[in-house]
């Protein structure tokens, strides 16, 4: 079976809803490993006025029994508590909305317009309601039950901020543990925290001039094994699998892989990872097949043991994070570097994964777009609502929740199990396997 979700819920209504559907028996999960990422989503310098209202935690409602999954459908409820100042326009229940609370003007760069003639609603709010940043919230409780399944197969997923309104931050230098802490203790996620302080006064003033900060996070996977994803169907692919979960989160807006659009400009010979053999952990019989390999190397060009080019190990370039501890499970092949991102043909290539996700700046603008009235066509100021200025450290978070997802997704595709025991057994054989592949 494979792995499932669907969030429900809106902004401002009674409660969000996520039910994931596959996730095996036997994974411990505790309230704080989801409480704490939903946490995180709601830091960051910029956030609005909603982020002091909301304290979002999780409540399990089906699937998990003392701390323990059970394998039956995952049911969590993230309570809104604006919802009791909203309830006169959001209550399920039947009765009539006053024409002054209808939302008319749609805001350019939302979902209002499109959403509103799509789906036939004179009130822009029957589309906004959903569309808003808020239903990531769901989303990051999904993606804190996925991080505890893929915890178990050492398998961590972190991000940080690159850039935000044009200021850049250069993590290079920095190991993935450095870059881990540094953004625990920042309030905009980055791993420089000398940047801080011009991107709080970048958004300082975008908030004086009613304007929003858009931004660019990098969200990275380390140890995941080689061969996730698959190279045979299109969207089985990784890395489409991956940009299609980001690029659905709200506001963003381009994804990239490993180098990203900078392969466009650098020609292959610095695009591509040359690949090195590690034997520490081979078996005997590996052993043993290299020593018969190597006993051909003087043998005719063509026959099967042939090796003409056998030239010294090159070593491992030193890239942003300690090589050995992003890599997946220690031992056989690897890279010398890591430009492709951890992702080759549309598969985990056992390399850390490097993911970027752009995010435009947020629609509701407090100095607004020109708009149209959807009943008297006449223009106006778009309408607006109660928003962030800049919610890039939340995308990250987000971000995050989505890759645990997605290669949950893949984990289970590869290894499978009804319980957390026979996944753990399928991924140990298969990691022997590739020791001595
Ligand atoms: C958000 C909740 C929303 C917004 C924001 C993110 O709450 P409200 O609309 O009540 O202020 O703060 O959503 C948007 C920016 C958006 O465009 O929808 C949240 O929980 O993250």
């Amino acid at each position: 079976m494979r792995l499932e979700y669907i969030t429900a819920g809106e902004s401002h209504g009674p409660q969000l809803t996520a039910i994931i559907r596959g996730i095996p028996a036997g994974l411990f999960i505790a309230p704080d490993d989801i409480n704490s990422d939903l946490h995180r989503r709601q830091l960051g310098y910029g956030r609005g006025p909603r982020m002091n209202i909301e304290k979002d935690t999780a409540q399990v409602k089906g699937g998990i029994r003392k701390g323990s999954t059970l394998g039956s459908p995952i049911s969590l409820v993230i309570e809104n508590r604006d919802y009791k100042s909203w309830e006169p326009l959001m209550a399920p229940e039947p009765g009539d909305m006053p024409a002054q609370k209808l939302v008319t003007r749609p805001r350019p760069g939302h979902a209002d317009l499109s959403g509103a003639v799509k789906f036939n609603h004179s009130d822009a709010r029957n589309v906004l309601e959903r569309s808003s940043a808020r239903e990531t919230a769901a989303r990051v409780a999904v993606g804190a039950v996925c991080r505890r399944l893929l915890s178990e197969l050492g398998i961590t997923v972190y991000s940080h901020v690159v850039n935000l309104g044009g200021i850049e931050v250069n993590a290079s230098g920095l190991t993935h543990q450095e870059i881990m802490d540094a953004v625990a203790g920042s309030e905009l996620r980055v791993a420089r925290p000398e940047v801080e302080a011009a991107m709080k006064a970048h958004i300082d003033a975008a908030k004086k001039a009613g304007d929003t900060v858009g931004g660019i996070y990098e969200v990275v996977a380390l140890g995941v094994p080689m061969g996730l994803g698959s190279t045979m169907n299109w969207d089985e692919k990784l890395d489409g699998r991956l940009a299609q979960g980001l690029i659905s989160c709200q506001a963003i807006k381009g994804v990239s892989v490993g180098m990203g659009f900078d392969v466009a400009s650098t020609p292959g010979s610095g695009v591509h990872d040359p690949i090195g053999f590690d034997w520490s952990e081979a078996s005997e019989a590996s052993r043993a097949r290299r020593a018969e390999a190597k006993s051909h190397d003087d043998d005719e060009p063509g026959s099967p043991g042939h090796n003409p080019g056998s030239r010294p190990l090159q070593k491992r370039e030193n890239q942003v994070g300690e090589p050995a501890a992003g890599r997946g499970p220690s031992g056989g092949f690897y890279h010398l570097s890591n430009k492709a991102g951890g992702i080759e043909g549309g598969m985990s290539n056992g390399e850390p994964i490097v993911l970027r996700a752009a995010m435009k700046p947020i629609a509701t603008l407090m100095k607004p777009l020109q708009s149209v009235d959807f009943q008297s066509k006449e223009t106006f100021d778009a309408v607006r609502e109660r928003s962030d200025v800049c919610a890039v450290p939340a995308a990250g978070v987000v971000g995050e929740a989505i890759v645990c997802f997605i290669l949950a997704q893949a984990v289970l595709e590869k290894f499978g199990g009804d319980s957390m025991t026979e996944l753990r057994r399928n991924y140990d054989s298969y990691v022997q396997y590739m020791k001595d592949f």
